[in-house]
C-alpha cells in the first residue's frame, strides 16, 4: 500500500473547501466533487440542477445536462483553472445541493418552482451555480435575483438574443422570449446588459447592448472584455452561458446550435479579462448530452462552470 485515494467525496468529505479528485470513472456524482448535501450552512457557492427542458422551440434533451456536466466535472477535478493564479475550490466553500424537483405534469407551476427554489438558497449561500436545464430556467433565476438586488447586469453569452418580441404575455414558458419579459417587468436593466456571441437576427435588442459574434472574431476577446467592464461598470451582474454561444464544432450538444460561434478560447479569454465584476450569480443552460457523442460539449460545459467559479470568486481574494 503506497497510496490512499478517497472515493466517494461527494458524500464523505467533511471540508468544503480544498480541491479533491476521484478517478472518473467511480464514485458519487456531484460537481466537482464537491460535498453533496442541502446543508447549506456557511456555503459561499451552491451548485444546483434544473433540469427542465419543455420550453425549447426545437430539440429537447437538456434534462439530462445537469447530470451530463456533473459527469464531464470528474475529468476535470484534478487540475486548477488554468488561466487563474488561484484554486477557487481554497477559497470559497461550495456544495452541490442536487436538483429542484418539480412535477412534469404541471408545467404552469414550474417557473415558481425555480424561483423558489434560487430564492431559498440564497438565505443560506451567498451565491447560486445552476447547471441547466433550457434558457428558459435562467428567467425565474433571475427574479429570485432581482428581488435581492434589484434590477441586474445581464451578461449573457449566447447565439440568440431570447428577446424574441412576445406578445402572449408573462406567463408564457419560451427559452426564446424570457428576456424580453426581463427588460419589460424591470429586473434587467438593459442599457447596462451585455449579449456576448450572438449571431441570429433580431433586430429589436430590447435596449440591450449586442457584441455580437462577427465582433469577437474581428476584434478579439480582449476587447470584448473591456466593452463589458465598461457596461456594467459595479453593478450587480447576473452571467447565463447558453452553450450555443460555443461553435457547434465545440458544443454540438445543444438544442438549437449555429454555426460562426466563439472558440472555447475566446470564450474563456472573455471570462479571465473581465475579472473584477461584481457577479453576484451564474448558470451554464442547454447542454443536451443526446446529441453530444463524444461528450465535448458537456466537458465544455462544465469547464465554463468552473471558470465562471473562479470569476465569482477574483474580487473576493487578495492578490497581492
Ligand atoms: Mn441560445
Amino acid at each position: 500500500m503506497t497510496q490512499k485515494v478517497e472515493i466517494d467525496n461527494a458524500i464523505q468529505r467533511k471540508d468544503p473547501f480544498g480541491k479533491v479528485s476521484e478517478p472518473a470513472y467511480s464514485g458519487v456524482l456531484s460537481f466537482l466533487r464537491s460535498k453533496y448535501t442541502k446543508d447549506l450552512e456557511g456555503v459561499d457557492i451552491a451548485v444546483t440542477g434544473v433540469p427542465f427542458d419543455t420550453a425549447v422551440t426545437h430539440r429537447p434533451g437538456t434534462r439530462f445536462g445537469p447530470r451530463a456536466i456533473r459527469t464531464a466535472s470528474t475529468q476535470i477535478d484534478w487540475d486548477s483553472p488554468y488561466n487563474w493564479d488561484f484554486e477557487v475550490r481554497d477559497h470559497m466553500a461550495i456544495a452541490d445541493c442536487g436538483d429542484v424537483l418539480f412535477d412534469h405534469g404541471r408545467l404552469g407551476e414550474v417557473p415558481d418552482i425555480i424561483e423558489m427554489h434560487i430564492s431559498a438558497i440564497l438565505e443560506k449561500a451567498k451565491t447560486t451555480l445552476t447547471l441547466g436545464g433550457d434558457h428558459f430556467i435562467t428567467y425565474p433565476i433571475l427574479k429570485a435575483y432581482a428581488a435581492k438586488y434589484g434590477p441586474l447586469c445581464l451578461l449573457q453569452f449566447d447565439a440568440h438574443t431570447d428577446t424574441w418580441n412576445d406578445e402572449g404575455g408573462e406567463d408564457r414558458i419560451d427559452h426564446g422570449t424570457m428576456f424580453y419579459h426581463a427588460v419589460k417587468q424591470g429586473i434587467v436593466a438593459p442599457e447596462h446588459s451585455a449579449q456576448v456571441g450572438i449571431r441570429t437576427k433580431n433586430r429589436d435588442t430590447m435596449g440591450i447592448n449586442i457584441i455580437d459574434a462577427n465582433e469577437v472574431h474581428r476584434e478579439g476577446p480582449e476587447a470584448a472584455a473591456a466593452k463589458i467592464k465598461q457596461i456594467v461598470g459595479d453593478r450587480p451582474v447576473y452571467l447565463t452561458f447558453d452553450i450555443d454561444g460555443l461553435d457547434p464544432a465545440y458544443a454540438p450538444g445543444t438544442g438549437t446550435p449555429v454555426i460562426g460561434g466563439l472558440t472555447p478560447y475566446q470564450a474563456m479569454t472573455v471570462l479571465r479579462q473581465i475579472a473584477g465584476i461584481n457577479l453576484v450569480g451564474m448558470d451554464v443552460v442547454e447542454v443536451a448530452p443526446a446529441y453530444d457523442p463524444s461528450g465535448v460539449t458537456a466537458l465544455a460545459g462544465a469547464t465554463i462552470a468552473y471558470e465562471l467559479l473562479s470569476l465569482y470568486a477574483y474580487p473576493h481574494i487578495d492578490h497581492s
